[in-house]
């Protein structure tokens, strides 16, 4: 039985969760995913290349290039889809978002980012994906780290907060788009896992009598 703190509330609908996950039970499942699909450094919009080491399981995965974001359901390197969620993986995330509130999540997209000795992420905000009503869970293994929080605009304040090993932060709602980012990591590794539901919100089913297959309207 792990000893984890009490939820913290670090903002308007941010959660931090000390010391929810264990390491040493993700960290050997982190490896078993990179077998599949290998850590990679993925070139963004404009050209550059990201400091940080990214890939992915579960039925999307987030992906750059240079000519911008998406979700997908393979992986470009291989063309084979990205390997399956852990059930681990899922159920932590699940309790993580019902320990900050949010009763229904369903992640449906795992990205796994890996930060060597000053690797970090500039202040952005994560929007690619279908249903901002839907809240992002993110798992801290390793290295501490320093993360930015701002605001919904780029310019709002940012304020700076640690995060540990089996630290998990829970945002959504207001803060569904607050900028974020991550300081270059000054030791050490540090693996980050995110989870998001990232694809399309269900169809609009018709609400009234079921009806056939042939009496429905085409189009
Ligand atoms: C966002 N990852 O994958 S998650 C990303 O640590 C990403 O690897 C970072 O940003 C990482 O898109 C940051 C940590 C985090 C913590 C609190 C937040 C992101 C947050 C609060 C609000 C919005
Ligand atoms: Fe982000």
């Amino acid at each position: 039985m792990l000893l984890a703190a009490a939820p913290l509330q670090i903002a308007a609908d941010v959660w931090l969760l000390p010391g929810f996950a264990d390491s040493a039970q993700l960290l050997p499942l982190v490896t078993a995913i990179a077998e599949q699909a290998p850590f990679r450094h993925m070139q963004v919009p404009g050209g550059a290349t990201m400091a940080v080491a990214v890939t992915n399981c579960g039925e999307l995965g987030w992906t750059s290039d240079a000519h911008g974001y998406a979700y997908r359901p393979s992986d470009p390197l291989s063309g084979e889809p990205w390997p399956a969620m852990p059930p681990r993986f899922l159920d932590l995330a699940v309790r993580a978002a019902a320990a900050g509130g949010w009763r229904d999540f369903q992640p449906d997209a795992c990205l796994v980012n890996r930060y060597a000795v000053g690797a970090g992420v500039g202040l952005h905000q994560d929007r690619n994906e279908a249903d901002f009503m839907q809240p992002i869970v993110s798992v801290s293994l390793g290295a501490s780290c320093r993360f930015m929080l701002g605001g919904v605009k780029r310019n709002d304040p940012v304020r700076s907060h640690d995060l540990h090993d089996g630290d998990v932060m829970v945002w959504g709602g207001s803060a569904r788009l607050v900028f974020h980012g991550v300081r270059p990591l000054r030791l050490g590794t540090r693996h980050n896992i995110t989870f998001r539901k990232a694809g399309p919100l269900a169809a609009s089913r018709p609400s009234g009598p079921s009806t056939s297959t042939a009496s429905r309207p085409r189009r």
